[in-house]
């Protein structure tokens, strides 16, 4: 057993030991209610899945076991001021901060682990260039999915109590080899298939900016770091870690689990949001003629976008009520590394208006920015400026948290997820017989 599973198992047991009477004493005690709002509102806020790895407040934002974003930044290891994607990881598995040995094994152990069949760049090569580099990363990653630990170990008589083990071996290869997959399909998409080889001196996240290659400044290595940190996990609930959580508790193997995530994620509403911002604000300068608009201007920007019945990408979230911490992350990097890229000020300006006009609709829940909104510009600073590529950034990222909750799935035996879903005909009639009693 490697030194990472090994603490993981040990650190599981523990908790199983706790749980288990935990479960026992409580399993009749009532966590929430559910109203015929939620249940016709998407579910939201109502209290039913386990998920160890990050809870999220909705004024405070999102603790990865316990830390703040603010926190992970002064305690985990890290290098040119930005913590490591490799420690986030062994904190969400372990509930352990890593020390920085730790982490250099870990980044070691995936380069090790990155082992990507022929299968997989030859599918890649089989599709347009012009395919949407999420489309061609979810296509990689089934084509990876020959090499699961799991479907082979079950294939062959797996014991249950091992599918926890498995689980951690998919999980651990899978994360290897995504940075290079991911990039393989931006360059062949944006780069004239100009490719470059991983570096394995880099840890993961500069080794991934390493693949990019947009540019030679080792701030962008820095900002592959930070990027890949905030966006691993943000609890449970949310659709691609939600759509993961769903498929891996049917014990499809966490290569087919990840990319039902990897398609919730490729939504507009959802990961898909980091292009449209982009977008958004590109279609701004053109339509305005400038790249320094004044305040005035975007919020007439905005309330034209509004009056077309679109909504402000970036902005709003189902469950937070203020800025996003993983927004203000951004934020205080750009401050420090490009305070006056112009595109950098346009997300800053939006961020001084755009609350208020949409505090005014009466209707927007949370008027703040999300992690979205400012992500587009930072990249565009550094040369990444093909947008549609985005959202596969985000998918890269989110691998770290909901394969290390899956690793928990499957050690505390999760069962199948299976909720009650209702029609119409039945809540009416379910509300007529209530008012007769
Ligand atoms: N611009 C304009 N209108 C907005 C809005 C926004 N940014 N956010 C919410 N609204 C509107 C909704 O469209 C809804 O209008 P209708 O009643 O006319 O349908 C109303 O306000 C109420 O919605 P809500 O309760 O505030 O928001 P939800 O919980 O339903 O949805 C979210 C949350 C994120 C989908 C929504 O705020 C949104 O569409 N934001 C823009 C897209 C975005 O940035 N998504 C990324 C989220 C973060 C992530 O997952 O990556």
């Amino acid at each position: 057993m490697d030194r990472l599973k090994s603490k993981f198992y040990e650190k599981a047991m523990a908790a199983i030991a706790e749980m288990k009477p935990f479960m026992k004493e409580h399993d009749e005690t009532i966590i929430d209610q559910v109203t015929i709002g939620q249940v016709f509102g998407g579910m939201r806020g109502i209290k039913s899945m386990l998920w160890e790895t990050s809870l999220l407040d909705s004024n405070e934002g999102i603790r990865f076991r316990g830390y703040s974003i603010p926190e992970l930044k002064v305690k985990l290891p890290s290098r040119g001021g930005e913590p490591l994607p490799e420690g986030l990881f062994w904190l969400m598995l372990t509930d352990e901060i890593p020390t920085q040995e730790e982490v250099d094994w870990l980044s070691n152990e995936w380069e090790r682990r990155r082992v990507i069949p022929d299968q997989t760049w030859k599918v890649l090569d089989s599709l347009d260039p012009d395919t949407h580099p999420m489309t061609q990363f979810g296509i990689a990653v089934l084509s990876l999915q020959q090499k699961s630990e799991f479907a082979r170990r079950y294939s062959e008589g797996m014991n249950k109590r091992d599918y926890w083990d498995a689980t951690y071996e998919d999980s651990m290869n899978l994360i290897a080899c995504l940075p290079h997959v991911a990039a393989y399909i931006y360059r062949r998409s944006f780069r004239n298939n100009e490719q470059i080889a991983p570096d394995d001196n880099l840890d993961w996240a500069s080794s991934y900016a390493h693949m990019l290659g947009v540019t030679d400044d080792p701030d962008f290595m820095s900002l592959m770091r930070l990027y890949m940190t905030i966006h691993a996990d943000h609890e449970g609930g949310n659709a691609s870690a939600h759509a993961v959580h769903l498929a891996s508790s049917t014990l499809s193997d966490v290569y087919y689990s990840f990319v039902s995530g990897v398609n919730a994620l490729a939504g507009p509403l959802h990961g898909l949001a980091n292009q449209e911002v982009i977008k958004w604000i590109f279609e701004m300068v053109d339509h305005l003629g400038t790249s320094k608009p004044t305040k005035e201007q975007i919020a007439q920007y905005i309330n034209e976008t509004i009056a077309q019945g679109k909504v402000i990408p970036g902005y709003g979230h189902a469950v937070l009520r203020k800025p996003d911490p993983r927004f203000l992350a951004q934020q205080a990097f750009a401050s420090t590394h490009m305070p006056d890229d112009d595109i950098v000020n346009i997300v800053w300006k939006v961020f001084d208006v755009a609350p208020a006009i949409l505090g005014s609709l009466g209707k927007v829940s949370n008027p703040w920015p999300n992690v979205d909104a400012h992500s587009g510009a930072i990249l565009v600073h550094y040369g990444l400026k093909e947008y549609n590529y985005y959202t596969v950034l985000f998918a890269v990222s989110r691998a770290l948290g909901v394969l290390a909750s899956t690793c928990w799935s499957r050690i505390l035996s999760l069962p199948l997820e299976r909720p009650k879903s209702l029609t119409y005909e039945w809540i009416k009639h379910w509300v007529d017989a209530r008012k007769e009693k």
